[in-house]
């Protein structure tokens, strides 16, 4: 069994205690946490139908808390219960008080800032949510968005909620063929668009590649096209209409649509073990109840404080906690539209200065690559409004966690290393900040109402007790986790609840230490983090072997100091190109073949090491042998294990050669 990771345990820092000095935590101390964790494990009805009233509005009251289970996968929750998201998330705060600022977007050039208060965020929304409605847009069907980090990419998600379609976003990073393949995954008849992006000072063409895509999505019938740059861009004429004009033609007000808890509010494409990415499906009242409660408890949100999440709107993080969460609760939220090191690696530590955000969430990935920059870019400017500093998307190191806590929360600050996926729809491993004492490195403990299982990965039983190690389970439902996958619930159960019969089973390796706390490993399965970004080793070998020298490929993950890990492709040449080639025909290939994971996936999957080598480790049946390509990428190959299974060990040392000179 593998080592039980321990460190040592850091105590709430005491100026988050004291009232002089901080809002009193919702939660304060270990014991009460661990009561009102009891009692949400005891007493689910009575904990989630108080918490589901107290921080949510309904239309019409629920009047059952919880339905169904893993065992058939109909998981429901405020069954009868009637809300509106967009309701949730701006016209209640709207009415209350329209001049309190909802959106801070810092422009990707520094001095462009702009506060859109609540009062105009309901006009933006109800504005666009008439235009979708005018565009024939209904309740359940999908509309997607594309675009960049811009206020109008809030507004967009909110009015889709307005109208009770399905929003799903696409990182606008991903390519023209990977956008295509949602828009016709979800038969998106709408997509919602801007003409440019800006991002680190440059300039992304989003128009052009929506463009591309669309080539082959006839269902697509109409493209909005918000003016971010105003760059004279190609349009369609009947399919595409500018933004502006469209909104400025459309009453300021929309009553909402009236939804079910259980009606769909969004689905948004991750990576599994396939090379298919699908469509996770949230449902409207339990995903905004996961969102809204933990950014009041995780990141002990109060009144008048300013929001941060670093993430991109295109990704989980960035619907749970820029867009539905803090709205919810009527929040501030920063929307941050360029990248940490630009122009200088201080922009996140001036962002937070100037606009004195109390609560910041960034990935270890970023904080890493600033920590190798050098303290200089984080001295001297005034972190002292922050609160409570996040972690997500990946495991982090104990290095780069005391940075963060030291330099950056001069150990005046919570560090929350939230631990959850596109799945859970919310946090559910995490210290609460005036409540659990943390380790660095470890997420440490359940959410309210999620009650974790390790298990032995290979005969499923619940491994019970301190100091454990196996894969990563959840027993039974909680409000936010995902229903389903967009037109596939067959795949749902496959791939979440069929594993390991009665859990959710979340795909990562975790331990549970001496004292409770839990420690995710990574992933089990076939899926890489590249910088917090999902992706499958399927996904992308589907991507290389489209090129028309590939025979086979094989991908796997490599540790990576900055990223996490790192993608490493070995390619397979067809017969004929194999051997022989010049060392330019060789750089001109592995280029190409970038290129063609760049343009199918898009820039961020490109692998690190592309190896173009004669054959690949398999066994007698044909299997392809990963582990030894993993251990020959991480210099271990004196530690190989049993090969004699391999149809050609004699492959290994061609590996271990290629490996070394690429090095
Ligand atoms: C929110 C998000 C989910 C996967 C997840 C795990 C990894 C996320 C983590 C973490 C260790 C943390 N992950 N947070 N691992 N500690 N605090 O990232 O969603 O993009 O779906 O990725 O990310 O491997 O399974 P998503």
């Amino acid at each position: 069994m593998a080592d039980i990771p321990d460190g040592e345990l850091y105590p709430v820092p005491q100026r988050l205690l004291d009232p002089a000095q901080c809002p009193e935590p919702y939660i304060s101390s270990l014991q009460q946490y661990k009561e009102l964790y009891q009692q949400s494990i005891e007493q689910p009805d009575e904990f989630f139908g108080k918490l589901a009233t107290d921080l949510l509005t309904w239309s019409k009251p629920f009047n059952r808390v919880r339905h169904g289970g893993f065992k058939y996968g109909d998981v429901a929750w405020f069954l009868d219960g009637r809300i509106n998201a967009s309701y949730n998330c701006v016209d209640r705060h709207a009415i209350e008080n329209p001049k309190k600022v909802a959106i801070i977007y810092e422009s990707d050039e520094p001095n462009q800032s702009e506060n859109i208060t609540y009062g105009q965020l309901l006009r933006d929304v109800c504005q666009l949510a008439g235009v979708l409605r005018a565009k024939g847009i209904r309740k359940g069907d999908t509309v997607a968005i594309y675009m960049p980090m811009i206020p109008e990419a809030v507004t967009a998600i909110l009015a889709c909620a307005r109208i009770g379609a399905l929003h799903s976003v696409v990182f606008a990073g991903f390519s023209a063929e990977a956008l295509r393949d949602r828009v016709q995954d979800a038969q998106s008849r709408l997509v919602l668009t801007a003409d440019q992006g800006r991002r680190g000072g440059k300039t992304i063409e989003i128009k052009k590649i929506v463009d591309e895509a669309l080539k082959s999505c006839p269902m697509v019938e109409t493209v909005l096209v918000c003016e971010r740059t105003g760059a004279d861009v190609p349009m369609t004429p009947g399919r595409d209409h500018w933004w502006s004009q469209e909104v400025s033609r459309t009453p300021t007000y929309l009553p909402p649509e009236e939804m079910h808890s259980e009606d769909p509010l969004f689905l948004l494409y991750t990576s599994g073990s396939t090379g298919k990415p699908k469509g996770v499906l949230h449902t409207t009242g339990g995903f905004l109840l996961g969102a809204a409660a933990t950014v009041k408890y995780v990141f002990d949100y109060h009144p008048g404080d300013i929001f941060a999440c670093m993430a991109d709107v295109g990704w989980i993080t960035g619907h749970t906690y820029i867009v539905y969460g803090p709205l919810a609760l009527g929040a501030t939220t920063v929307l941050f539209e360029s990248i940490p090191t630009y122009p200088t690696p201080s922009r996140y530590w001036e962002l937070i200065a100037k606009h004195k955000i109390t609560q910041f969430y960034t990935a270890p990935t970023a904080i890493r690559a600033l920590r190798r920059l050098g303290d200089e870019w984080v001295e001297g400017h005034d972190l002292s409004s922050l609160r409570v500093l996040g972690s997500v998307g990946e495991p982090i190191n104990p290095e780069a966690w005391h940075w963060y806590n030291d330099k950056v929360g001069k150990g005046r600050c919570a560090i929350v290393d939230t631990y959850w996926q596109t799945e859970t729809g919310s946090h559910i491993v995490t210290p609460l900040p005036g409540a659990i004492p943390t380790k660095a490195g470890s997420a440490t403990l359940p959410f309210f109402g999620i009650e974790l299982a390790i298990l032995d990965p290979v005969t499923g039983k619940e491994l019970t007790g301190n100091s454990v190690s196996g894969v990563l389970a959840v027993k039974r439902p909680w409000p936010s986790i995902a229903r389903s996958i967009y037109g596939n619930h067959q795949r749902f159960l496959e791939t979440y609840l069929r594993p390991y019969s009665g859990y959710y089973f979340t795909g990562d390796g975790a331990s549970r230490d001496k004292d409770g706390y839990i420690w995710v490993g990574g992933r089990v399965d076939d899926v890489i983090n590249v910088s917090g970004h999902r992706l499958s080793t399927a996904e992308i070998e589907s991507a290389l072997i489209v090129h028309h020298a590939v025979a086979e490929t094989a991908v796997i993950g490599a540790n990576d100091e900055v990223t996490g890990q790192c993608i490493h492709a070995f390619v397979c040449l067809k017969p004929g190109l194999a051997s022989g080639h010049s060392r330019a025909f060789a750089n001109d290939l592995t280029k190409e073949l970038a290129l063609q994971v760049r343009k199918v996936i898009g820039p961020f999957a490109a692998p690190k090491r592309i190896y173009l080598v004669e054959d690949l480790p398999k066994t007698r049946s044909g299997k392809l042998m990963r582990r030894i390509l993993r251990k020959i990428v991480a210099g271990e190959a004196d530690s190989l294990g049993d090969i004699s299974t391999l149809a050609d060990p004699s492959v290994v040392e061609a590996l271990i050669a290629k490996v070394k000179s690429a090095a």
